[in-house]
């Protein structure tokens, strides 16, 4: 691995250009999806671990040098360019793009807003988490299949930590910390041992919402996801709840809305059933409620989640997962 490493530093160091079409072509033989030194990084994994340190360094400095050559020759390519035509003012100028936001920021933005104003804040945690935040405190079982290796990302040495699988172990440092009344809303990147296609990913986005207080009910619940559902679908949408379970809620239920593109009618996009998954939710477990150290024989309280990548796709008519990581800029710019 290091001689491959040592030889392709040398390729990169001598690499000249005149022409931005071959320096382009140097970039992605080197740095693209499938590049040489791209290619490198899948083969670490069968590095053995007392080299990993020195290989993963050396690796590491000849992507920086490739990234380094490749913008000192697009800016020298530019300075020539420049020069050799002088002063014309008349030539088009260098477009400048604009940024804008991702839609999985937009997404998440716009429900924030739809609950901040009845009254739920937004809060924030740890993508790197332990077991009590992601599992124990949340009521799952010791032997449920989540605490399994093939559906959590651990940490090899350390079973204790993990990438969360939900933001759920957020609102669980929330009840640590406050006494209720509790409003919150809890968006941001989970983690799960998923192969990637176009429906699944094993990076995607949650938010996830929790209330308690005094006399929470389930029609409290039912009320709050209605003024939801209307607000971001419009008017018109309706909600249905069908019975679930999840080990944090008790009662649980899957939610539809109806579907804003046909109206209920039936579509493809609703696969001809009027009908729209959009979340889940339920009143929140007393064993939940107790693990945070609150009384649930005075509190009681919901929580529900969806997934932002889901509801971006049925916003925007997104066929493909994939496309939210990409960061391909001719995606990007549409929204
Ligand atoms: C606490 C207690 C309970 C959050 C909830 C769901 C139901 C749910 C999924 C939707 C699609 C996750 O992204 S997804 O895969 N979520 O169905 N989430 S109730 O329940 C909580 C949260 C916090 C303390």
């Amino acid at each position: 691995m290091i001689d491959k490493i040592k030889s392709l530093l040398n390729e990169v160091e001598a690499f000249t250009t005149q022409t931005t079409d071959e320096l382009e072509a140097f970039r992605i033989a080197y740095l693209g999806k499938k590049g040489k030194i791209t290619a490198l990084f899948s083969d670490f994994k069968n590095v053995a671990n007392e080299e990993k340190k020195l290989v993963g360094q050396e690796i590491n400095k000849l992507k920086n040098l490739a990234q380094d050559k490749v913008e000192f020759l697009k800016s020298q390519l530019v300075t020539q360019r420049t020069s050799s035509v002088g002063n014309d003012l008349t030539l088009p100028g260098e477009p400048v793009f604009k940024g804008s936001r991702h839609p999985i920021s937009l997404v998440k933005n716009e429900i924030s807003e739809i609950f901040k104003r009845i009254g739920f804040t937004i809060s924030e945690g740890p993508e790197i988490e332990d077991d009590w935040h992601v599992f124990s405190a949340l009521n799952f079982p010791e032997e449920h299949p989540a605490r399994d290796m093939q559906d959590t990302f651990f940490i090899e040495t350390n079973p204790d930590v993990l990438l969360r699988t939900h933001t759920s172990s957020v609102q669980v440092r929330v009840m640590d910390h406050q006494k209720p009344p509790i409003r919150t809303l809890s968006p941001g990147r989970v983690f799960r041992n998923e192969a990637i296609s176009a429906r699944a990913h094993c990076i995607f986005h949650q938010i996830e919402g929790l209330y308690i207080d005094k006399n929470v009910s389930f029609a409290d619940l039912k009320q709050t996801l209605l003024y939801f559902a209307k607000e971001y679908f419009g008017e018109q949408t309706e909600i249905r709840l069908r019975p679930s379970y999840f080990p944090f809620t008790e009662p649980s239920a899957e939610v539809d809305v109806s579907c804003s593109l046909c109206g209920g009618e039936g579509c493809n996009v609703c696969k001809y059933t009027g009908w729209l998954e959009i979340l889940g939710c339920g009143m929140v477990d007393p064993n939940v409620l107790e693990a945070s150290g609150i009384d649930s024989s005075v509190f009681t309280g919901f929580a529900f989640g969806m997934g932002i990548e889901r509801i971006a796709m049925l916003k925007y008519g997104i066929k493909d997962l994939r496309l939210f990581f990409e960061n391909d800029q001719r995606f990007l710019e549409q929204f």
